[in-house]
């Protein structure tokens, strides 16, 4: 007993002065699904300078763009595993494991981009990073991922009606199947890497993105009609897996976060003039983009929508009211 008492002590030090070690020096694998000129990857790139700046080297990130590391949802549960470090996720595929998350992937519950900034830097934020750091992510800084409006292959859309019967592309997520199929549209899920070949052989007709990602892709090269329903506007995390956050000290935990802070303020500026450049980029590659004159219509076929998603989850109801009646 004695003797397997000790050598448990030992094994048990043994094991926090490894832990003591790794927490000094790490380097961290970063998970980002966008090409390396994009707001967010020239941002998560500063995120790293810093945090190897300021921790003198002790933690360095490798970031690998383009998605090569794996589709989101499999990234998400790598982050959560801890297998994956860092990652830029979108919220809107988080919410199968994150109830919280879902909030913000109903439609149109963002009164508009400033105020979405206001409630994630604030209130709404913090619950929803509570909900992740339950699951294994920590949220360090939100990203701004602009509007998502649908594009598709056949003809622009200016009512619901236009929807019907188009086959689109969703984020993995049954909100967005519900979305699409409330306005009578076919909705499949699909990784965004697959979306071009999918519009290109008449697996669907169409997806919806925000500018940047409809351009940086070329999804606009084989979906010609862009029409600015802007029915999602779902913010992004700056995360880390809580493994690799609890293997940090309090000193290294505070410069990852600032720098994450700091990242998010530069891809917010860099946000706002790749939206404009982007929808310029596509006009001249052919697409005839349209503004919606009401958005009305859509709005009121999302009741269903949330009716479900408050009868589903009627703890998150205070949530959605807050981002809802925000001003
Ligand atoms: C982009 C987003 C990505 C990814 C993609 C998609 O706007 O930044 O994280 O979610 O959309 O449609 O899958």
């Amino acid at each position: 007993m004695t003797y397997n008492f000790t050598l448990k002590a030992t094994f048990a030090a043994g094991a926090l002065a490894l832990a003591a070690t790794t927490a000094q020096a790490a380097e961290l694998r970063a998970w980002n699904i966008h090409v390396e000129d994009y707001p967010n990857s020239i941002a998560l790139e500063s995120f790293a300078a810093e945090v190897a700046e300021k921790t003198g080297g002790e933690i360095t990130m490798k970031i690998f763009h383009n998605g090569v590391l794996g589709s989101q949802p499999d990234a998400i549960e790598q982050v959560r595993l801890g297998a994956l470090d860092v990652a830029n996720f979108n919220l809107g595929p988080m919410g199968t494991s994150v109830p919280e998350t879902n909030v913000v992937s109903l439609p149109f519950i963002f009164p508009s981009i400033p105020a979405m900034y206001k409630l994630m830097d604030g209130e709404a934020g913090d619950a929803i990073s509570a909900g992740m750091e339950k699951k294994g992510i920590k949220a360090l800084a939100w990203y701004d991922s602009g509007a998502r409006s649908f594009y598709n292959s056949i003809r622009p859309i200016n009512s619901p009606a236009d929807v019907e019967g188009l086959k689109l592309r969703v984020m993995n997520n049954d909100l967005f199947v519900g979305m699409v199929e409330a306005l009578d549209g076919n909705a499949t899920p699909m990784a965004f890497g697959e979306v071009y070949q999918s519009i290109k052989t008449g697996v669907v007709d169409g997806a919806e993105n925000n500018p940047p990602s409809y351009e940086s892709v070329s999804h606009y090269e084989v979906a010609q009609f862009y029409s600015l329903t802007e029915h999602l506007i779902i913010p992004e995390c700056v995360c880390i897996s809580t493994k690799a956050w609890g293997a940090m000290t309090p000193e290294q935990q505070e410069i990852v976060k600032t720098a994450a802070r700091n990242s998010a303020e530069q891809q917010r500026e860099l946000w706002q003039a790749r939206e404009a450049s982007a929808l310029e980029a596509v006009k001249a590659g052919g697409v005839t983009v349209n503004t919606i004159a009401d958005k009305g219509p859509f709005q009121e076929r999302m009741s269903a929508v949330y009716d479900g998603f408050l009868e589903a989850n009627p703890d998150l109801a205070d949530l959605v009211n807050l981002i809802r009646n925000a001003e």
